[in-house]
């Protein structure tokens, strides 16, 4: 049985990819780290009770910025394979805490190779290393390959550029089976509810089901190749089974402007959304919405509509500056043309068929919110 190793399994590809590999017949170490409230929710369903006899999923504690920390559960583990997803990945929130990202992001990846090479687990040990579409910044050239140069634009791209050269390295210096993996964005209903994907799916189900009337949102205009984070655990999984360690760009081809992703969303509720205004005075405005396609996705028929969407046209969406960043990444097109070739890589997912399932899951999520305030239980969640 082959061992594999998570950091950041709490997140989500490392639930994405956790399921992957006890599904192939792995044993599976994750680190998580101490919270005050539990932090396991996207892995609960994998969770199996450490008292039975040889449990295929185990979690420990641990912290990419302790050294010990980690070089004891590797010494512990002896994992065939390492997947180091674990970082702090929003890269807005890079700009306040640049040192601490610093420390994680970057010098935490040499802690991973370091702590392999001083447990002499080089020959046996193979490592993935979660490097991103970031990297690439400001735009040098489009589609974004392997042979694009790099030029970050935050705290955390900078820290993740170490990273990646470290990971380079370690396999140039010493002969390890160390990987990059370059991944364009990708999402999922398990991604985090500030990445600007989830916060538009979350505020679009909670506009159509009369929970919330409007929502803010940051630079409009920015393009990403979004990808369904299923599709991407799947290539990190080949890119360590190949016979030689190399670094492949994971991407669909295919940029969409964060203004469309919303337009989208909103219209796979049957509502449609149109933006007026110029810079941050720029507004959202649903206009009309299509009824039996509002029925058919939330099973709300027209008499039971929330009163909030039946005075049309509505202002929903605002420009909020603070929402913008320092340096901003304008485009991003990713070609992966060396990974469909070599690991025979291929998305299952078209951006549609993600929006759906994002769009279908946070209506579920608030529908039963509403259920359980008719049963009268007071709900709070903050938005960001
Ligand atoms: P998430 O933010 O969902 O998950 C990050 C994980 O890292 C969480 O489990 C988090 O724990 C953990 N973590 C954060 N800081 C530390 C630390 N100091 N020590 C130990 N664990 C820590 O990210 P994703 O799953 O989306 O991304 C996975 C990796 O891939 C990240 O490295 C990200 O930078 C990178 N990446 C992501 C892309 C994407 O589009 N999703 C694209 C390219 C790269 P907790 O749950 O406690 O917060
Ligand atoms: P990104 O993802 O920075 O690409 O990093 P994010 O979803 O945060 O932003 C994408 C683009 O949307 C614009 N945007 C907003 N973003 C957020 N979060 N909130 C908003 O309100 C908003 N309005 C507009 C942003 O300016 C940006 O241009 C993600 C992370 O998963 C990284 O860890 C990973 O490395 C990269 O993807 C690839």
């Amino acid at each position: 049985m082959k061992v594999a190793l998570i950091t950041g399994i709490t997140g989500q590809d490392g639930a994405y990819l956790a399921e992957l590999l006890l599904d192939k017949g792995y044993k599976v170490h994750g680190i998580k780290r101490r919270a005050s409230l539990f932090n396991t929710d996207r892995i609960d369903h994998l969770y199996q009770d450490p008292h039975v006899e040889d449990p295929r999923l185990v979690l420990h504690y641990g912290d990419l910025t302790d050294s010990m920390n980690l070089t004891r559960i590797i010494q512990e583990v002896k994992p065939d394979e390492i997947y180091n997803l674990a970082a702090m990945s929003h890269v807005k929130v890079s700009f306040d805490t640049p040192e601490y990202t610093a420390n994680a992001d970057g010098i935490g990846t040499l802690r991973i190779l370091e702590a392999v090479r001083l447990l002499g687990l080089e020959k046996k040990t193979r490592i993935y290393q979660a490097s991103t579409s970031e990297l690439y910044g400001l735009v040098q050239e489009v589609p974004q390959s392997e042979k694009t140069p790099f030029y970050p634009r935050s705290p955390y791209a900078v820290a993740k550029l170490y990273s990646y050269w470290i990971t380079v390295n370690y396999r140039e210096a010493y002969e390890m089976f160390a990987c990059n993996g370059i991944l364009f964005n990708h999402e999922s209903p398990l991604r985090g509810e500030t990445f600007v994907t989830r916060k538009i799916t979350r505020a679009v189900a909670k506009i159509a089901l009369g929970l919330q009337d409007n929502f803010y949102m940051g630079n409009l205009d920015a393009q990403r190749d979004w990808g369904h984070a299923r599709d991407y655990v799947e290539a990190m999984w080949k890119i360590l089974q190949q016979n030689k360690p190399e670094d492949y760009v994971i991407a669909t081809g295919n940029t969409t402007k964060v203004r469309d992703f919303i337009k989208k969303s909103f219209s796979e509720l049957g509502i449609d959304i149109q933006f007026e205004g110029e810079g941050i005075e720029e507004v959202g405005i649903i206009e009309k919405i299509d009824q039996n396609r509002y029925t058919e996705v939330t099973g709300i028929n027209k008499n039971e509509m929330p009163a909030s969407l039946k005075e049309l046209p509505k202002k929903v969406l605002q420009i909020d500056p603070r929402y913008f960043r320092p340096t901003e990444v304008e485009l991003l097109i990713g070609d992966a043309t060396k990974a469909k070739k070599k690991l025979n890589w291929e998305p299952q997912y078209d951006l549609d068929g993600l929006i759906k399932e994002m769009v279908a899951s946070d209506v579920d999520l608030f529908k039963r919110d509403i259920h359980l305030r008719k049963a009268g239980h007071k709900i709070l969640r903050q938005e960001e």
